[in-house]
């Protein structure tokens, strides 16, 4: 496959609610996705990527504006000069370029899907699922007042939602997490995300939530603190997950040897793609550490490609895969549905899901040609 042109779609959807973490509180969706053109032996083929940089660079150090000039300037004239691009060589044709893993994955995403649109084969079938369903998590922001909490989860739970992840912030987590203890009981799954929001000195404090039977508490320190994960590790009971520390296989290795990761958090654009995902997968399944598949609020493109990835054996938790209408009205694919506690994977070639051209229109705010 020869590329031949690259469009980025800017987009910008409304979401159904704000949605708060300790870093911020975002009303809407806004993202790019890519648009990759290839000459193929069978005539052009067309594969969608898309970024999950945020429009600040609060979550890490990537974001929007910053994912298109990298791609525009210095990611697409690489691959313009590859003659044989294949989606599993990417990465390596992308590797002289430091950091800016979402959008080295929003590109390698693409490029895969347009090798697999052109062979019919789903992703799900070329990185080796072995479910058609995966259970559903939803992750659920920072809320005003513990009513408006108890009401936002006992929906959720009432959708059927297989596990809940609460976002917590200092001064808002054992009070909250007590709350949805005593209201909705012991028995369902429920574990925090606390986005970084902490540090070590915090350790006392951040112990009293073993009192609460919760699954794991997800990324406490900050995204370099990988050692000082291990540390509080020892002092708590929770099972210590790590998402925003994991930025590659190697990271992982190093949290698994310093016991910082009991579980870990898996987000293809976190660690610069699908396949450098599923090589975790693979390295936290020899180290017997459960991994679970995260989410960026993805819209439909996105959301199908996680799920599809979580279908490898080693994802034995639940996942933030909700179905698409937990966080959009209106998506730019076809729905994905969440039911009984679990959401199907999309057949079909590539990603298995189509954009929508009219819902792109719609929520489409510019398009970056870049050409040869
Ligand atoms: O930390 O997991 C996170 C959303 C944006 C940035 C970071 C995170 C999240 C979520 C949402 O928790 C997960 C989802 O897409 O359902
Ligand atoms: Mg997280």
């Amino acid at each position: 496959m020869q590329l031949t042109s690259l469009r980025l779609h800017r987009v910008s959807l409304p979401l159904v609610t704000p949605f708060e973490t300790s870093f911020a509180r975002q009303t809407e969706k806004h993202c790019y996705l890519v648009e990759a053109t290839f000459d193929t032996e069978s005539g052009p083929v067309t594969g969608w990527g898309e970024s999950v940089a945020m429009i600040s660079p609060l979550y890490s150090d990537e974001y929007v504006d910053g994912g298109i000039a990298v791609t525009r300037d210095w990611m697409a004239p690489i691959l313009f000069g590859v003659e044989n691009l294949t989606a599993e060589t990417v990465g390596w044709h992308l590797k002289p370029i430091i950091g800016h893993p979402m959008a080295k994955s929003a590109l390698e995403m693409a490029v895969l899907e347009a090798q697999l649109r052109m062979r019919g084969q789903s992703f799900k079938e070329y990185v080796g699922g072995v479910v058609d369903s995966v259970p559903s998590g939803v992750s659920v922001g920072i809320q005003r007042s513990i009513p408006e909490l108890l009401e936002a989860v006992g929906g959720y739970l009432d959708e059927g939602y297989a596990r809940i992840k609460l976002k917590i912030k200092p001064g808002a987590d054992l009070e909250p997490v007590a709350a949805l203890r005593k209201e909705y009981g012991d028995d369902f799954l429920f574990q925090v995300d606390a986005n970084a929001a902490y540090t070590l000195v915090d350790a006392a404090h951040l112990k009293k939530l073993d009192d609460y039977g919760l699954l794991l508490i997800e990324q406490p320190l900050g995204e370099a603190d990988i050692r000082q994960h291990g540390e509080l590790a020892k002092l708590m009971s929770t099972p210590m997950c790590l998402d925003e520390s994991i930025v590659s296989a190697e990271s992982a290795a190093d949290a698994i040897s310093l016991g910082a990761a009991a579980v870990i958090n898996i987000k293809p654009g976190r660690v610069g793609g699908y396949l450098e995902a599923k090589r975790i997968h693979d390295l936290a399944s020899a180290h017997g550490v459960a991994v679970w598949h995260g989410g960026m609020v993805e819209t439909g493109l996105g959301r199908a490609a996680n799920a599809a990835l979580a279908t490898l054996p080693g994802f034995s938790l639940p996942g933030d895969i909700s179905g698409s209408k937990r966080f959009f009205h209106e998506d730019i694919t076809e729905e994905i549905v969440q039911r009984d506690g679990a959401v199907e994977i999309p057949r079909g070639p590539g990603f298995g899901v189509t954009i929508d051209p009219d819902q792109l229109e719609k929520f489409r705010t510019e398009t970056i040609d870049i050409t040869r």
